[in-house]
Protein backbone atom coordinates (compact mmCIF):
# COMPACT_ATOMS: atom_id res chain seq x y z
CA UNK A 1 0.00 0.00 0.00
CA UNK A 2 1.53 3.25 -0.48
CA UNK A 3 0.95 6.35 1.50
CA UNK A 4 0.60 9.04 -0.85
CA UNK A 5 -2.09 8.93 -4.27
CA UNK A 6 -0.03 7.04 -7.31
CA UNK A 7 1.08 8.58 -10.68
CA UNK A 8 -1.41 8.98 -12.95
CA UNK A 9 -0.73 6.42 -15.61
CA UNK A 10 1.39 7.72 -18.46
CA UNK A 11 -0.46 5.92 -21.18
CA UNK A 12 -1.71 8.55 -23.86
CA UNK A 13 -5.34 7.89 -24.16
CA UNK A 14 -6.77 8.97 -27.09
CA UNK A 15 -9.23 12.41 -26.62
CA UNK A 16 -13.03 10.61 -27.59
CA UNK A 17 -11.67 7.55 -24.65
CA UNK A 18 -15.26 6.95 -22.75
CA UNK A 19 -14.15 6.86 -19.14
CA UNK A 20 -16.73 6.41 -16.81
CA UNK A 21 -18.39 4.45 -13.59
CA UNK A 22 -20.84 2.16 -13.48
CA UNK A 23 -23.59 0.14 -11.13
CA UNK A 24 -26.50 -1.65 -11.44
CA UNK A 25 -30.21 -1.39 -11.15
CA UNK A 26 -31.00 -3.68 -7.95
CA UNK A 27 -27.57 -2.94 -6.47
CA UNK A 28 -28.40 0.54 -5.72
CA UNK A 29 -32.33 1.38 -6.68
CA UNK A 30 -34.29 0.39 -3.52
CA UNK A 31 -37.75 1.43 -3.87
CA UNK A 32 -38.62 -2.40 -4.11
CA UNK A 33 -42.03 -1.35 -3.74
CA UNK A 34 -42.52 1.67 -5.19
CA UNK A 35 -44.58 2.98 -8.10
CA UNK A 36 -46.02 -0.50 -9.73
CA UNK A 37 -42.08 -2.18 -9.54
CA UNK A 38 -42.95 -6.10 -9.82
CA UNK A 39 -40.83 -8.15 -7.63
CA UNK A 40 -37.53 -9.60 -9.16
CA UNK A 41 -35.56 -12.89 -8.49
CA UNK A 42 -32.95 -11.39 -6.48
CA UNK A 43 -35.85 -9.86 -3.62
CA UNK A 44 -37.61 -13.12 -3.60
CA UNK A 45 -34.30 -14.95 -3.47
CA UNK A 46 -33.41 -12.32 -0.19
CA UNK A 47 -36.13 -13.71 1.42
CA UNK A 48 -34.71 -17.23 2.02
CA UNK A 49 -33.13 -17.62 5.11
CA UNK A 50 -29.40 -17.66 5.21
CA UNK A 51 -28.63 -16.81 1.56
CA UNK A 52 -27.45 -12.88 2.49
CA UNK A 53 -24.23 -12.68 4.75
CA UNK A 54 -25.80 -9.94 6.89
CA UNK A 55 -29.33 -10.59 6.13
CA UNK A 56 -30.08 -8.09 4.17
CA UNK A 57 -31.71 -7.38 0.87
CA UNK A 58 -32.34 -4.68 -2.21
CA UNK A 59 -35.70 -2.99 -0.37
CA UNK A 60 -33.78 0.36 0.23
CA UNK A 61 -29.68 -0.20 -0.84
CA UNK A 62 -28.73 3.12 -2.17
CA UNK A 63 -31.83 4.64 -2.60
CA UNK A 64 -31.08 6.02 -5.71
CA UNK A 65 -34.79 5.78 -6.95
CA UNK A 66 -35.55 8.83 -4.34
CA UNK A 67 -32.27 10.82 -4.68
CA UNK A 68 -31.97 10.32 -8.86
CA UNK A 69 -30.63 13.69 -9.23
CA UNK A 70 -28.37 14.17 -6.22
CA UNK A 71 -26.74 10.81 -8.10
CA UNK A 72 -26.85 12.76 -11.39
CA UNK A 73 -24.85 15.34 -10.04
CA UNK A 74 -22.48 13.22 -8.23
CA UNK A 75 -21.52 11.53 -11.27
CA UNK A 76 -20.92 14.73 -13.32
CA UNK A 77 -18.82 16.22 -10.37
CA UNK A 78 -16.53 13.18 -11.12
CA UNK A 79 -15.77 14.55 -14.24
CA UNK A 80 -16.54 11.41 -16.34
CA UNK A 81 -18.46 11.21 -19.47
CA UNK A 82 -19.98 8.17 -19.60
CA UNK A 83 -22.52 6.02 -16.92
CA UNK A 84 -23.07 2.66 -16.99
CA UNK A 85 -26.42 1.70 -15.59
CA UNK A 86 -29.09 -1.51 -15.74
CA UNK A 87 -32.49 -1.53 -15.83
CA UNK A 88 -34.59 -3.05 -13.84
CA UNK A 89 -36.70 -5.39 -15.95
CA UNK A 90 -39.73 -5.63 -13.36
CA UNK A 91 -39.52 -1.94 -12.64
CA UNK A 92 -40.18 -1.66 -16.14
CA UNK A 93 -42.44 -4.35 -16.99
CA UNK A 94 -43.45 -5.83 -13.55
CA UNK A 95 -44.23 -9.19 -14.78
CA UNK A 96 -42.16 -9.86 -17.51
CA UNK A 97 -44.75 -9.97 -20.28
CA UNK A 98 -47.21 -7.87 -21.46
CA UNK A 99 -48.39 -4.58 -19.70
CA UNK A 100 -45.69 -1.87 -19.27
CA UNK A 101 -45.41 0.51 -16.21
CA UNK A 102 -45.28 3.79 -16.90
CA UNK A 103 -44.07 5.51 -13.73
CA UNK A 104 -40.75 3.11 -14.32
CA UNK A 105 -40.46 3.69 -17.69
CA UNK A 106 -40.61 7.61 -16.46
CA UNK A 107 -37.77 6.95 -14.19
CA UNK A 108 -35.19 5.84 -16.99
CA UNK A 109 -36.41 9.09 -18.95
CA UNK A 110 -35.66 10.98 -16.41
CA UNK A 111 -32.07 9.11 -15.64
CA UNK A 112 -31.07 9.04 -18.91
CA UNK A 113 -31.87 12.80 -20.39
CA UNK A 114 -30.32 13.57 -16.62
CA UNK A 115 -27.11 12.36 -18.23
CA UNK A 116 -26.84 14.04 -21.29
CA UNK A 117 -28.20 17.14 -19.83
CA UNK A 118 -24.80 16.60 -17.70
CA UNK A 119 -22.70 16.07 -21.26
CA UNK A 120 -22.59 12.23 -20.17
CA UNK A 121 -22.86 9.11 -21.91
CA UNK A 122 -25.68 6.59 -21.30
CA UNK A 123 -24.30 3.45 -21.23
CA UNK A 124 -27.45 1.16 -20.74
CA UNK A 125 -27.43 -3.10 -19.88
CA UNK A 126 -30.94 -4.54 -20.30
CA UNK A 127 -29.93 -7.53 -17.81
CA UNK A 128 -28.48 -7.18 -14.51
CA UNK A 129 -29.24 -10.07 -13.46
CA UNK A 130 -33.10 -9.04 -11.72
CA UNK A 131 -35.30 -10.89 -13.67
CA UNK A 132 -39.00 -10.74 -13.25
CA UNK A 133 -39.80 -12.96 -10.79
CA UNK A 134 -43.20 -13.88 -12.08
CA UNK A 135 -40.57 -15.25 -15.04
CA UNK A 136 -39.00 -17.70 -12.60
CA UNK A 137 -42.43 -19.18 -11.44
CA UNK A 138 -42.44 -20.50 -15.34
CA UNK A 139 -38.53 -21.75 -14.94
CA UNK A 140 -36.84 -18.05 -15.69
CA UNK A 141 -33.95 -18.83 -18.09
CA UNK A 142 -34.69 -22.56 -18.23
CA UNK A 143 -37.43 -22.20 -20.60
CA UNK A 144 -37.01 -20.81 -23.70
CA UNK A 145 -39.82 -19.19 -23.64
CA UNK A 146 -37.92 -16.33 -21.31
CA UNK A 147 -36.02 -15.95 -24.58
CA UNK A 148 -38.78 -14.03 -26.59
CA UNK A 149 -40.09 -12.44 -23.39
CA UNK A 150 -36.38 -10.60 -23.25
CA UNK A 151 -36.57 -9.53 -26.95
CA UNK A 152 -39.64 -8.10 -26.22
CA UNK A 153 -38.75 -6.47 -23.28
CA UNK A 154 -35.41 -4.98 -25.26
CA UNK A 155 -38.13 -3.72 -28.04
CA UNK A 156 -39.94 -2.09 -25.52
CA UNK A 157 -37.41 -0.39 -23.97
CA UNK A 158 -35.36 0.43 -27.10
CA UNK A 159 -38.63 2.46 -28.31
CA UNK A 160 -38.64 4.75 -25.34
CA UNK A 161 -34.77 5.23 -24.93
CA UNK A 162 -33.27 3.82 -27.73
CA UNK A 163 -32.77 7.25 -29.29
CA UNK A 164 -30.83 8.51 -26.47
CA UNK A 165 -28.34 5.87 -25.12
CA UNK A 166 -24.85 5.48 -26.46
CA UNK A 167 -25.00 1.94 -26.05
CA UNK A 168 -27.03 -1.19 -24.89
CA UNK A 169 -25.79 -4.59 -23.74
CA UNK A 170 -27.76 -7.16 -23.15
CA UNK A 171 -26.55 -9.16 -20.70
CA UNK A 172 -24.18 -8.46 -17.80
CA UNK A 173 -22.25 -11.56 -16.71
CA UNK A 174 -23.99 -14.95 -18.50
CA UNK A 175 -21.15 -16.88 -16.61
CA UNK A 176 -22.83 -15.84 -13.08
CA UNK A 177 -26.21 -15.97 -14.31
CA UNK A 178 -25.80 -19.44 -15.27
CA UNK A 179 -23.25 -21.00 -12.94
CA UNK A 180 -23.94 -19.18 -9.92
CA UNK A 181 -27.43 -18.79 -10.09
CA UNK A 182 -28.14 -22.51 -11.39
CA UNK A 183 -24.83 -24.52 -10.77
CA UNK A 184 -23.40 -23.16 -7.05
CA UNK A 185 -26.87 -21.83 -6.18
CA UNK A 186 -25.12 -19.02 -4.24
CA UNK A 187 -27.05 -16.31 -6.70
CA UNK A 188 -30.58 -15.92 -7.17
CA UNK A 189 -32.68 -17.77 -8.09
CA UNK A 190 -30.69 -20.59 -5.76
CA UNK A 191 -30.59 -23.81 -8.28
CA UNK A 192 -27.86 -26.53 -8.09
CA UNK A 193 -28.12 -28.18 -11.37
CA UNK A 194 -25.36 -28.32 -13.86
CA UNK A 195 -27.69 -29.40 -16.72
CA UNK A 196 -30.23 -26.22 -15.57
CA UNK A 197 -27.22 -24.14 -15.37
CA UNK A 198 -25.74 -25.16 -19.20
CA UNK A 199 -29.51 -24.63 -20.52
CA UNK A 200 -29.78 -21.16 -18.47
CA UNK A 201 -26.34 -20.24 -20.85
CA UNK A 202 -27.56 -21.33 -23.88
CA UNK A 203 -30.70 -19.18 -23.44
CA UNK A 204 -28.56 -16.22 -22.56
CA UNK A 205 -26.92 -16.10 -25.12
CA UNK A 206 -29.58 -16.55 -27.91
CA UNK A 207 -31.78 -14.13 -26.34
CA UNK A 208 -28.88 -11.69 -26.74
CA UNK A 209 -28.72 -12.64 -30.05
CA UNK A 210 -32.23 -12.37 -31.01
CA UNK A 211 -32.33 -8.91 -28.96
CA UNK A 212 -29.15 -7.42 -31.41
CA UNK A 213 -31.47 -8.66 -34.43
CA UNK A 214 -34.64 -7.02 -33.26
CA UNK A 215 -33.50 -4.00 -32.06
CA UNK A 216 -31.08 -3.67 -35.44
CA UNK A 217 -34.30 -4.11 -36.97
CA UNK A 218 -35.87 -1.43 -35.69
CA UNK A 219 -33.11 1.28 -36.40
CA UNK A 220 -31.91 1.19 -32.87
CA UNK A 221 -28.35 3.69 -33.33
CA UNK A 222 -27.22 3.07 -30.09
CA UNK A 223 -24.21 0.46 -30.22
CA UNK A 224 -25.20 -2.98 -29.19
CA UNK A 225 -23.15 -5.37 -27.60
CA UNK A 226 -22.96 -7.49 -24.43
CA UNK A 227 -20.57 -8.16 -20.72
CA UNK A 228 -18.78 -10.85 -19.74
CA UNK A 229 -16.54 -11.49 -16.65
CA UNK A 230 -13.59 -13.37 -17.60
CA UNK A 231 -10.02 -13.72 -16.12
CA UNK A 232 -6.87 -14.99 -17.60
CA UNK A 233 -7.66 -18.76 -16.08
CA UNK A 234 -3.43 -19.94 -14.73
CA UNK A 235 -3.12 -23.50 -13.50
CA UNK A 236 -1.87 -24.02 -9.56
CA UNK A 237 1.11 -25.95 -10.41
CA UNK A 238 2.99 -27.26 -13.66
CA UNK A 239 1.49 -30.49 -12.91
CA UNK A 240 -0.63 -32.51 -15.67
CA UNK A 241 -4.08 -32.53 -13.66
CA UNK A 242 -3.56 -28.83 -12.46
CA UNK A 243 -3.25 -27.70 -15.89
CA UNK A 244 -6.12 -30.06 -17.41
CA UNK A 245 -8.04 -28.85 -14.98
CA UNK A 246 -7.35 -24.91 -15.44
CA UNK A 247 -7.93 -25.46 -19.03
CA UNK A 248 -11.42 -27.13 -18.46
CA UNK A 249 -12.21 -23.85 -16.12
CA UNK A 250 -10.67 -21.71 -18.88
CA UNK A 251 -13.40 -23.51 -21.19
CA UNK A 252 -16.02 -22.70 -18.84
CA UNK A 253 -15.14 -19.49 -17.69
CA UNK A 254 -14.18 -17.73 -21.40
CA UNK A 255 -14.73 -20.03 -23.98
CA UNK A 256 -17.95 -21.56 -23.60
CA UNK A 257 -19.55 -17.61 -24.20
CA UNK A 258 -16.62 -16.39 -26.73
CA UNK A 259 -16.91 -19.07 -28.76
CA UNK A 260 -19.99 -18.91 -29.63
CA UNK A 261 -20.27 -15.26 -30.14
CA UNK A 262 -17.64 -15.13 -31.95
CA UNK A 263 -16.63 -17.98 -33.54
CA UNK A 264 -20.03 -20.05 -33.75
CA UNK A 265 -20.02 -22.75 -31.28
CA UNK A 266 -19.29 -24.50 -28.22
CA UNK A 267 -16.24 -25.54 -26.98
CA UNK A 268 -15.89 -28.83 -27.71
CA UNK A 269 -13.86 -30.12 -24.96
CA UNK A 270 -16.29 -28.56 -22.19
CA UNK A 271 -19.44 -30.20 -24.63
CA UNK A 272 -17.73 -33.29 -24.00
CA UNK A 273 -17.24 -32.41 -19.76
CA UNK A 274 -21.21 -31.76 -19.81
CA UNK A 275 -21.70 -34.95 -21.59
CA UNK A 276 -26.13 -35.17 -21.07
CA UNK A 277 -25.87 -31.93 -18.53
CA UNK A 278 -25.00 -30.21 -22.08
CA UNK A 279 -27.65 -27.56 -23.65
CA UNK A 280 -30.29 -28.44 -25.98
CA UNK A 281 -29.69 -26.37 -29.38
CA UNK A 282 -32.02 -25.83 -31.81
CA UNK A 283 -31.57 -25.09 -35.56
CA UNK A 284 -30.02 -21.50 -35.89
CA UNK A 285 -29.16 -20.94 -32.61
CA UNK A 286 -25.69 -20.86 -33.25
CA UNK A 287 -25.75 -18.70 -35.85
CA UNK A 288 -28.32 -16.34 -34.30
CA UNK A 289 -26.03 -16.18 -31.33
CA UNK A 290 -22.72 -14.99 -33.75
CA UNK A 291 -24.61 -12.09 -34.96
CA UNK A 292 -21.41 -9.38 -34.93
CA UNK A 293 -21.70 -6.82 -32.54
CA UNK A 294 -20.52 -2.83 -31.95
CA UNK A 295 -19.00 -3.73 -28.67
CA UNK A 296 -17.53 -6.52 -25.96
CA UNK A 297 -17.81 -5.45 -22.21
CA UNK A 298 -15.06 -6.91 -20.05
CA UNK A 299 -15.52 -6.80 -16.27
CA UNK A 300 -12.27 -7.59 -15.17
CA UNK A 301 -11.48 -8.24 -10.89
CA UNK A 302 -8.56 -10.57 -10.72
CA UNK A 303 -7.50 -13.96 -12.27
CA UNK A 304 -8.64 -17.55 -11.26
CA UNK A 305 -6.09 -20.15 -10.41
CA UNK A 306 -6.55 -23.63 -10.82
CA UNK A 307 -6.04 -26.52 -8.76
CA UNK A 308 -7.15 -30.29 -9.56
CA UNK A 309 -7.02 -30.96 -6.12
CA UNK A 310 -9.65 -28.05 -4.81
CA UNK A 311 -10.24 -24.59 -3.98
CA UNK A 312 -7.73 -22.87 -4.68
CA UNK A 313 -6.72 -20.52 -1.19
CA UNK A 314 -5.84 -17.35 -2.42
CA UNK A 315 -4.21 -16.39 1.13
CA UNK A 316 -1.01 -18.95 -0.80
CA UNK A 317 0.01 -16.57 -3.42
CA UNK A 318 1.70 -13.98 -1.57
CA UNK A 319 -0.16 -11.27 -3.75
CA UNK A 320 -2.34 -8.84 -1.78
CA UNK A 321 -6.13 -9.79 -1.99
CA UNK A 322 -9.05 -7.03 -1.84
CA UNK A 323 -11.76 -7.71 0.80
CA UNK A 324 -13.33 -10.21 -1.44
CA UNK A 325 -10.32 -12.40 -1.36
CA UNK A 326 -9.37 -11.76 -4.32
CA UNK A 327 -5.91 -11.67 -5.56
CA UNK A 328 -4.89 -7.73 -7.03
CA UNK A 329 -3.25 -9.04 -10.16
CA UNK A 330 -3.70 -6.16 -13.32
CA UNK A 331 -1.06 -7.19 -15.56
CA UNK A 332 -3.88 -10.40 -15.96
CA UNK A 333 -5.61 -7.82 -17.72
CA UNK A 334 -3.25 -6.43 -20.20
CA UNK A 335 -2.26 -10.85 -20.42
CA UNK A 336 -6.51 -11.14 -20.61
CA UNK A 337 -7.42 -8.17 -23.51
CA UNK A 338 -3.93 -9.74 -25.70
CA UNK A 339 -4.89 -13.31 -25.42
CA UNK A 340 -8.96 -11.98 -26.36
CA UNK A 341 -7.42 -10.19 -29.73
CA UNK A 342 -4.61 -12.71 -30.78
CA UNK A 343 -7.62 -15.62 -30.50
CA UNK A 344 -10.69 -14.09 -31.74
CA UNK A 345 -12.05 -11.41 -34.16
CA UNK A 346 -13.14 -8.60 -31.11
CA UNK A 347 -14.99 -5.70 -31.66
CA UNK A 348 -13.64 -2.21 -29.84
CA UNK A 349 -13.48 -3.16 -26.29
CA UNK A 350 -15.08 -1.42 -23.36
CA UNK A 351 -13.90 -2.37 -19.16
CA UNK A 352 -17.46 -2.31 -18.27
CA UNK A 353 -16.06 -3.01 -14.67
CA UNK A 354 -13.39 -2.84 -12.65
CA UNK A 355 -12.56 -1.95 -9.14
CA UNK A 356 -12.23 -3.36 -5.41
CA UNK A 357 -13.67 -3.77 -2.05
CA UNK A 358 -11.60 -2.85 0.59
CA UNK A 359 -11.78 -1.86 3.90
CA UNK A 360 -12.91 1.68 4.41
CA UNK A 361 -13.32 4.01 7.20
CA UNK A 362 -14.71 7.69 7.61
CA UNK A 363 -12.81 9.96 9.37
CA UNK A 364 -13.99 13.72 9.43
CA UNK A 365 -15.88 13.57 6.37
CA UNK A 366 -12.75 11.69 4.64
CA UNK A 367 -11.83 7.95 3.22
CA UNK A 368 -8.45 7.15 2.67
CA UNK A 369 -8.63 4.19 0.79
CA UNK A 370 -5.24 4.91 -1.20
CA UNK A 371 -5.82 0.83 -1.65
CA UNK A 372 -8.68 1.02 -3.70
CA UNK A 373 -6.83 3.80 -6.18
CA UNK A 374 -3.53 1.76 -6.18
CA UNK A 375 -5.87 -0.56 -7.44
CA UNK A 376 -7.56 1.74 -10.03
CA UNK A 377 -4.20 3.42 -11.22
CA UNK A 378 -2.82 0.04 -11.67
CA UNK A 379 -5.75 -1.06 -14.03
CA UNK A 380 -5.88 2.02 -16.11
CA UNK A 381 -2.25 1.53 -16.32
CA UNK A 382 -2.61 -2.12 -17.46
CA UNK A 383 -5.51 -1.51 -20.15
CA UNK A 384 -2.80 1.40 -21.79
CA UNK A 385 -0.34 -1.66 -21.78
CA UNK A 386 -2.52 -3.61 -23.86
CA UNK A 387 -3.26 -0.87 -26.28
CA UNK A 388 0.09 0.06 -26.81
CA UNK A 389 0.07 -3.53 -27.87
CA UNK A 390 -2.64 -3.20 -30.39
CA UNK A 391 -5.78 -4.06 -28.86
CA UNK A 392 -8.76 -1.95 -29.68
CA UNK A 393 -9.67 -0.47 -26.24
CA UNK A 394 -12.51 2.35 -26.54
CA UNK A 395 -13.45 2.53 -22.44
CA UNK A 396 -12.61 2.28 -19.29
CA UNK A 397 -15.79 2.44 -16.21
CA UNK A 398 -14.71 2.07 -12.58
CA UNK A 399 -16.92 -0.42 -10.75
CA UNK A 400 -18.80 1.01 -8.64
CA UNK A 401 -20.16 4.81 -8.05
CA UNK A 402 -21.25 4.01 -4.70
CA UNK A 403 -21.11 1.59 -1.93
CA UNK A 404 -24.15 -0.83 -2.56
CA UNK A 405 -25.41 -4.29 -1.91
CA UNK A 406 -22.79 -6.95 -2.86
CA UNK A 407 -25.57 -9.93 -3.45
CA UNK A 408 -24.79 -12.41 -1.72
CA UNK A 409 -21.97 -10.18 0.84
CA UNK A 410 -24.58 -7.41 1.41
CA UNK A 411 -23.88 -4.52 2.38
CA UNK A 412 -20.69 -5.85 4.22
CA UNK A 413 -18.29 -5.17 0.98
CA UNK A 414 -17.83 -1.38 -0.33
CA UNK A 415 -16.83 -1.35 -3.76
CA UNK A 416 -17.95 2.55 -4.37
CA UNK A 417 -15.61 5.35 -5.42
CA UNK A 418 -18.30 7.35 -3.35
CA UNK A 419 -18.36 6.39 0.30
CA UNK A 420 -22.24 5.55 1.31
CA UNK A 421 -23.49 6.05 4.94
CA UNK A 422 -26.46 3.50 5.23
CA UNK A 423 -28.16 4.94 8.22
CA UNK A 424 -28.67 8.80 6.64
CA UNK A 425 -27.71 7.78 2.72
CA UNK A 426 -25.22 10.43 2.82
CA UNK A 427 -22.41 10.33 0.35
CA UNK A 428 -19.24 10.94 0.75
CA UNK A 429 -16.41 10.77 -2.19
CA UNK A 430 -13.49 8.94 -1.04
CA UNK A 431 -9.68 9.96 -2.06
CA UNK A 432 -10.34 7.45 -4.98
CA UNK A 433 -12.48 9.64 -6.37
CA UNK A 434 -10.84 12.54 -5.54
CA UNK A 435 -7.95 10.71 -7.85
CA UNK A 436 -10.16 9.94 -10.77
CA UNK A 437 -11.46 12.77 -10.83
CA UNK A 438 -8.21 14.86 -10.80
CA UNK A 439 -6.81 11.93 -13.39
CA UNK A 440 -9.59 13.02 -15.97
CA UNK A 441 -8.94 16.49 -15.73
CA UNK A 442 -5.64 16.13 -16.84
CA UNK A 443 -7.11 13.56 -19.32
CA UNK A 444 -8.88 16.48 -20.54
CA UNK A 445 -6.33 18.57 -20.17
CA UNK A 446 -3.82 16.94 -21.96
CA UNK A 447 -5.77 17.21 -25.47
CA UNK A 448 -6.89 20.58 -24.68
CA UNK A 449 -5.64 23.25 -27.37
CA UNK A 450 -2.82 24.78 -25.30
CA UNK A 451 -4.42 28.16 -24.73
CA UNK A 452 -7.08 26.40 -23.21
CA UNK A 453 -5.03 24.38 -21.23
CA UNK A 454 -2.83 27.40 -20.03
CA UNK A 455 -5.76 29.31 -18.75
CA UNK A 456 -6.73 26.30 -16.99
CA UNK A 457 -3.31 25.56 -15.17
C1 LIG B 1 -20.56 -8.11 -11.55
C2 LIG B 1 -21.41 -7.32 -11.07
C3 LIG B 1 -21.34 -6.42 -9.97
C4 LIG B 1 -20.59 -6.81 -8.75
C5 LIG B 1 -19.12 -6.63 -8.91
C6 LIG B 1 -18.32 -6.92 -7.69
O1 LIG B 1 -20.75 -7.76 -12.74
O2 LIG B 1 -20.10 -9.07 -11.02
O3 LIG B 1 -21.67 -6.53 -12.17
O4 LIG B 1 -22.70 -6.38 -9.77
O5 LIG B 1 -21.03 -6.03 -7.71
O6 LIG B 1 -18.66 -7.47 -9.91
O7 LIG B 1 -18.48 -8.24 -7.30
Amino acid sequence: MTTTAPAFPTHPFPPDFVWGVATSSFQIEGATNKDGRGDSIWDSFCRLPGVIADGSDGSIACDHYHRLDEDLDLIAGLGVNAYRFSVSWPRVQPSGSGAWNEAGLAFYERLVDGLLARGIKPYLTLNHWDLPAALQTSGGWANRDTVHRFVDYAIGLNARLGDRVASIATHNEPWVVAFLGHESGIFAPGIKDRAVAAQVSHHLLLSHGLALQALRAQGCKASLGIVLNLAPVQAATTSAEDIEQAHLEDGRLLRWYMDPLFKGGYPQDVLDFLGEDGPRIEAGDMQQIALPMDFLGINYYSRSVVSAAGPWDAKTSGLELTEMGWEIYPEGLTQLLLRLHQDYAVPPLYITENGGAFKDSLVDGVVKDDDRTDYIAAHIAAVGAAMRQGVPMCGYMVWSLLDNFEWASGYEKRFGIVHVDYATQTRTPKDSAVWYRAFLRAQQLAHAPLNVALTEV
